[in-house]
């Protein structure tokens, strides 16, 4: 099975409500993008604005220097314009997309099918005379005539692209159909490698990349914490777990995930939850007394992978769910012998104030010296 990520944090990930990137964010950004191993970077829209433009060239400066390794992918709308400005910065790559479903070729192109086949045709071979590498995106692609998206595809291969994404714009696939549909254009479109461009509308977007990639699709489109339009499209923590756990495939380094996440939190402004997947506060925390004395057992009992996997680390919670195993490691960490029955002594106090969120470590404590009477004193 072979997969890549593109990751799109620059342009989808842009388009999240209130996201800005600076045009120092957007170099640093690239730089951590290429350094944890992804193998595209869709560097923005170029002819959207002045700092876009600027962020790309100097991103492409880096490339030259080979200090960025991953290909640099510009976006452009199938017009003669945008795809000059994307040209003129030399990218390795110009994505020009175009909405094909009949909802879009009505509502905002106001062409016929045939008419667009031949905009999608001009505008690629238009690209491909700059001598750049040319991905076609179907935009709503998902919602597309099955036979119109073949000839879509045709067109697109036809008129020079090496690569088609299929866009799941407003995120209503579902794995089996998005398997299926995948599986069906690789078929019948030979000469033609194809991407997974998954929205998260339904929360489905990882399961969709999943199966598009059992259905043959090569590269998968990501943004770090999930950014992107409305919702957002897949997370590349997300994905990049799940591609390890269930193929065996590292797509990317997976120990610094953490630090690139909390780096587009930073820039992006935008919190990730505390309970998100990998790279989310309480990813690796345990509650339950049950989860706790399982995990110090051994902690593959509640952990799908260890967190060292991801650069992180274990930890458990205190409160009226903790067991006796918690507490005594807990005691026995902060250097306290306590004996069997003052363990329970503390457990009963703990589980006699139910609304305690956390028991942090002065707390357990103070309750200790309560019921021993002994002045504690844990290791410094
Ligand atoms: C957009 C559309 C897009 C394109 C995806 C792609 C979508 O916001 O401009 O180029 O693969 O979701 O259809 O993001
Ligand atoms: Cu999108």
């Amino acid at each position: 099975m072979k997969v890549g990520i593109l990751d799109s944090t620059l342009r989808e990930g842009e388009q999240t409500p209130g996201v800005v990137f600076t045009i120092d964010q957007r170099v640093e950004i690239a730089k951590a993008l290429s350094d944890i191993g992804v193998q595209m970077i869709e560097a923005g829209h170029p002819a959207v604005s002045s700092d876009i433009y600027e962020g790309i060239k100097r991103i492409m400066k880096l490339k030259r220097e080979g200090i960025i390794t991953s290909e640099i992918v510009g976006h452009s709308r199938a017009v003669k314009k945008d795809i000059e400005v994307a040209a003129e910065l030399e990218v390795d790559r110009i994505a020009i997309f175009y909405g094909v479903s009949d909802i879009h070729l009505k509502a905002k192109h106001h062409v016929t099918r045939e008419e667009a086949l031949n905009i999608i045709a001009e505008t690629i071979s238009y690209a491909r005379s700059h001598g750049v590498k040319v991905r076609f995106t179907a935009e709503d692609g998902s919602r597309t005539d099955l036979n119109y998206l073949i000839q879509v595809c045709k067109t697109a291969r036809d008129s020079g692209a090496d690569r088609v994404s299929i866009a799941d714009t407003v995120g209503i696939l579902y794995p089996t159909k998005t398997r299926e549909l995948f599986s069906t254009l690789v078929r019948e479109v030979p000469g033609l490698e194809f991407d997974i461009h998954a929205h998260n509308d339904l929360g489905l977007a990882v399961a969709n990349a999943l199966a598009a990639v059992e259905g043959g699709a090569t590269i998968i489109h990501t943004t770090v914490n999930g950014l992107g339009e409305r919702v957002g499209i897949v997370p590349l923590q997300v994905i990049a777990a799940a591609l390890k756990y269930h193929f065996g495939i590292e797509v990317v380094k997976l120990n610094k995930l953490q630090q690139l996440a909390s780096l587009i939190e930073k820039y992006s402004g935008i919190p990730m939850p505390p309970n998100y997947p990998i790279t989310g506060d309480y990813a690796f925390i345990h509650k339950a007394g049950i989860h706790v004395a399982g995990v110090l057992n051994d902690p593959s009992t509640y952990e799908f992978m260890p967190p060292e996997t991801f650069g992180r680390s274990r930890d458990y919670v205190i409160d009226k769910y903790t067991g006796k195993h918690a507490l005594k490691d807990r005691f026995e960490k902060l250097g306290v012998k306590l004996s069997d029955i003052e363990l329970d002594q503390v457990l009963a106090k703990i589980k006699s104030n139910p609304n305690v969120r956390f028991y942090r470590d002065v707390d357990l404590l103070e309750i200790a010296e309560s019921v021993t009477g002994r002045v504690l004193k844990p290791k410094p």
